[in-house]
């Protein structure tokens, strides 16, 4: 928690306005007492035994008094409340920033272990819950225990034998509260299942409402909708039914102390034991000192849940980066690259290759094909270092990339990757990505060459066109061109292209064909693809199959040979 330590200062100053709110709330109770007391007692006053004789002046002391009292409780309950909002906000702010962070750092392995589902909730609830206990929370435990300690010592200063009837509930109101928290708490928990239940049906239909329509399923789906629907309304009312009988059980047991008060404390004053200033106070104040206590047991629960929450994200923070970047940079990358003797797995998985071997020339072209599943996405993730390999090496110009700084290896590398994400911004930012300080007309030359221009000038927009949400408003092909201008404006001395032109057409992909050959004159070049006429013309073709490199060789080569690429040639062009 040294988020909450370098806040102590502020912590501390929250607390004392929060006491001190307490405090001067619990005043009034007293000034009633006081003026009672003038009234009865008039020169005889706990005022007039202090020295000011007459009833009425006595009573400008006790406005006055009120006055100060009203005013100096209205600035604490300000600033208490401003200092623990802001601070449960900036320790939520930074709760949050660490885990992000953290979480970007985290090696692909880990993720691949992960749901997105489960690491938004960590992120958003658990980061949530921390907020709501420094929010309501803290101010509720401190001020219930300064109202027992000020309340408490009042009575027992003013008549201690009616103190004791006053005390006398405090602990069946505290553990009924504990109960019948646990009670709503355990009723509560299946109203939030069975809402997410709900809420991921409601959710998968809206999404899936095509293939509902197309197999006329409605009334099978209003069906399926109106039991999820009437088990939520099920469940709901049984919390509403032990919910609604909290606040009259617990009033039943004020009551008890509330009249017993009254009671004898009246007794008492009857008999010239206890006089009328003190006898009121003791009245009114019993309240105020039972009530807060219900509260214990919601405050108890929201502190166990921003503990069970902030447990959650400390445990994220603790994970281990995994990947350790080395130190050593290279100058000018030439592009040589080199896997020997791989192995890697992911967690608990078939391991995807056992002793890969593979060179890559610098300034070549390579093109590796394979079936789906057989590790071709997986090499690129290796070279970039998003992944290690379990044993074996992956070397960048003869040094292994885990002693490289992630700058170096990565900068040094232009990747299309199969799954093109686009960002929250303009065309334009999108393509900046690779290179955020290119100039206009750099982003122009790279848009040319992804062959992007024609169909960004029909955009609404033209470059400024906003493509959020991972681009949903653009097609399949125009993203990948999109995401092939930003590796092109990267200019890195490796550009790796994982099936960046799956989505165009013939005509697109041929000219973008043209384009990359361009490209790949100067620098290290992999193309991975299913089509084969994608990789026909680079220099070398790998064929990745069963964990191992089976061919290599030119496309003409590989043809001839009866392997698998020439029967996948055959497959894809018709010949078979
Ligand atoms: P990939 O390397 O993704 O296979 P690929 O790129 O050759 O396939 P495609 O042509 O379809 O793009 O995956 C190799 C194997 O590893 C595959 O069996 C799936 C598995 N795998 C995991 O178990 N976890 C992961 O996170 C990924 C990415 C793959
Ligand atoms: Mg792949």
């Amino acid at each position: 928690m040294s988020q909450l330590r370098s806040h102590r200062g502020r912590i501390i100053l929250a607390s004392v306005c929060s006491v001190m709110n307490k405090f001067w709330d619990l005043a009034p109770p007293v000034l009633i007492g006081m003026a009672v007391d003038v009234v009865a007692l008039r020169e005889e006053s706990f005022l007039g035994d202090l020295g000011w004789a007459n009833p009425r002046e006595q009573f400008y002391i006790l406005v006055s008094l009120t006055v100060v009292v009203w005013i100096l409780e209205s600035l604490f309950e300000y600033f208490y409340a401003v200092l623990w909002r802001n601070l449960a906000q900036a320790a939520q702010h930074e709760l949050r920033m660490s885990a992000y962070t953290h979480i970007q750092d985290l090696e692909m392995r880990w993720f691949s272990q992960q749901t997105t589902g489960g690491l938004m909730a960590i992120m958003n609830d658990d980061v949530n819950q921390l907020e709501r206990f420094l929010d309501q929370g803290a101010t509720d435990l401190l001020q219930v225990a300064t109202t027992v300690i000020v309340v408490g010592a009042i009575m027992f200063m003013i008549a201690p034998e009616v103190a004791i009837l006053a005390v006398i509930p405090v602990p069946i109101i505290v553990i009924g509260s504990f109960i019948f928290q646990r009670r709503i708490g355990e009723k509560y928990t299946r109203v939030r299942e069975e809402v997410a239940d709900l809420n991921s049906l409601l959710n998968n239909n809206l999404s899936g409402i095509t293939t509902i329509k197309s197999f006329t399923a409605e009334e099978r789906e209003v069906a399926r909708v109106k039991e999820a629907s009437v088990t939520y309304l099920e469940a709901n009312k049984s919390a509403i039914r032990l919910s609604a009988s909290f606040v009259p059980l617990i009033r039943m047991a004020i009551l008890f102390a509330f009249t017993a008060n009254m009671l004898v404390g009246g007794w008492m004053a009857l008999d010239g034991k206890l006089s009328i200033g003190a006898y009121s106070v003791i009245v009114f104040i019993t309240q105020r000192l039972l009530w807060p206590l219900t509260r214990l047991g919601q405050t108890f629960d929201l502190y166990q849940r921003a503990m069970a929450s902030t447990t959650r994200v400390l445990d994220l923070l603790d994970t281990d980066i995994g990947i350790v970047e080395g130190d050593r940079t290279i100058d000018s990358v030439k592009g040589d690259i080199e896997f020997r003797d791989v192995a890697f797995a992911y967690p608990s998985r078939e391991p995807v290759y056992t002793g890969l071997t593979l060179k890559i020339k610098s300034g070549e072209t390579l093109g590796i094909v394979g079936s789906t599943g057989a590790g071709k996405t997986t090499l690129m993730n290796l070279l970039m270092r998003l992944n290690d390999p379990l044993s074996g090496k992956v070397m960048l110009d003869g040094i292994d990339v885990s002693e490289l700084k992630l700058d170096c290896l990565r900068g040094s590398i232009a990747l299309v990757s199969q799954n093109t994400t686009l960002f929250p911004g303009s065309v334009k930012d999108n393509i900046l990505y690779g290179r955020p300080d290119a100039t206009d007309e750099e982003v122009m030359n790279s848009a040319e060459v992804a062959e992007a221009m024609d169909f960004i000038h029909n955009l609404p927009d033209g470059w400024d066109t906003e493509v959020g949400e991972d681009g949903h408003r653009l097609s399949g092909g125009q993203r990948q061109r999109l995401a092939i201008a930003r590796a092109v404006l990267k200019d890195a001395p490796i550009l790796v292209l994982d099936e960046a032109t799956s989505n165009v057409d013939n005509e697109t992909e041929a000219a973008l064909q043209r384009s990359i050959e361009k490209l790949s004159l100067n620098r290290t070049t992999i193309i991975i693809a299913h089509r084969l006429s994608t990789v026909r013309n680079a220099t070398r073709i790998a064929v990745l199959d069963a964990g191992e490199i089976s061919e290599m060789g030119s496309h003409s080569e590989l043809v001839k040979s009866s392997g698998l690429y020439s029967r996948l040639w055959k497959v894809q062009t018709g010949a078979a």
